[in-house]
């Protein structure tokens, strides 16, 4: 595929009006052995998600919250720019790029139990195109609107097909009341064009809260009549995989049970960057990583 002649086969942001376009690629993209079974590969397929209970055992789920404390410790009061704070204040809402900040995250980015089912799904060799950590704080934690990963990455980073996962790893119990992760199952199947023109340099508001490229409530609306909304619960050590599309969302914590996770996005090599679709100069490296620092896992 030429950088230049990529073609918008998903347009977003370009008008006055939402269209609800049908996906055109696959959910799914090979029958190949690895570490999902076929009743697993099914149902991501189908509902466009997948919870993986225990993935991750209590020892290391304890190293990793003592990674992200680190983390948590070193972003306090930082300007550097992956470290993204809440809303009106300076609590720190999320950290981009761990995997290139921290030993600790790369080793986790590598971790054969997500690389083996990213490869699987995606049917390609991957890399990762985004890292970041969620602390999702308890009382302080505010929400994520409903959004599609993929609809910004097209858009303000030029990811050409929905060919990417995302996999959340959980680092304290996922309850219905903690800010968990809302999913509207089946909605990767359908792609929400957004109304209105991105602003210059939309990142900077955007990662605290969102206003562009976020679903109208008539779309919003029509997928939540078809499928409905699911909140997946488990334990700490559980990994949720979801489709780059998948329509997804989630309240503010307003517990003392902080909800921390760790967000590694991988994407495939077949599927690299292009110049946005949104015309604009491509959002930073901690966002979106693009040639040539690409590094195939
Ligand atoms: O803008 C982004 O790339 C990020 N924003 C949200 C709300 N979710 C996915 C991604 O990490
Ligand atoms: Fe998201």
């Amino acid at each position: 595929m030429s950088l230049l002649t990529a073609e918008d086969v998903y347009p977003s942001r370009m008008g006055d009006r939402p269209a609800i376009l049908e996906r055109r690629d696959p959910a799914i993209y090979g029958k190949n052995a690895g570490p999902l079974s076929s009743a697993d590969l099914n149902h991501y397929r189908d509902n466009g998600f997948l919870l993986l209970e225990n993935l991750f055992a209590a020892a290391e789920v304890a190293q990793m919250r003592e990674d992200l404390g680190r983390i948590w410790q070193h972003s306090q009061g930082s300007q550097a720019p992956e470290v993204i704070c809440e809303p009106g204040s300076d609590v720190v809402r999320s950290v981009f790029a761990v995997h290139e900040s921290d030993q600790a995250f790369n080793r986790w980015s590598r971790d054969p139990r997500l690389l083996n089912a990213a490869r699987q799904v995606l049917d390609s060799d991957v890399y990762v195109h985004q890292s970041r950590i969620n602390f999702k704080p308890g009382f302080t934690g505010q929400e994520f609107y409903w959004h599609s990963d993929f609809e910004t990455w097209h858009v303000e980073d030029g990811m050409p097909r929905m060919r990417a996962l995302s996999c959340s790893i959980w680092l304290d119990d996922n309850f219905p009341y903690n800010g968990s992760l809302m999913v509207i199952p089946h909605s990767h199947q359908y792609f929400v064009a957004c109304m209105g023109q991105t602003p210059k340099e939309h990142y900077k508001q955007s990662l605290r809260r969102q206003e562009y490229g976020v679903p109208d409530q008539d779309s919003l609306r029509w997928l939540v009549e078809r499928d409905g909304i699911l909140m997946p619960e488990a334990k700490a050590g559980a990994a949720l995989l979801f489709d780059c599309n998948i329509m997804h969302g989630s309240n503010s914590n307003i517990t003392p049970l902080a909800r921390r996770n760790v967000f590694f996005v991988y994407n495939s090599v077949e599927n690299q960057l292009v110049p946005p679709f949104s015309g604009a100069e491509p959002r930073p490296w901690f966002l979106a990583h693009r040639d040539p620092e690409l590094v195939v896992l």
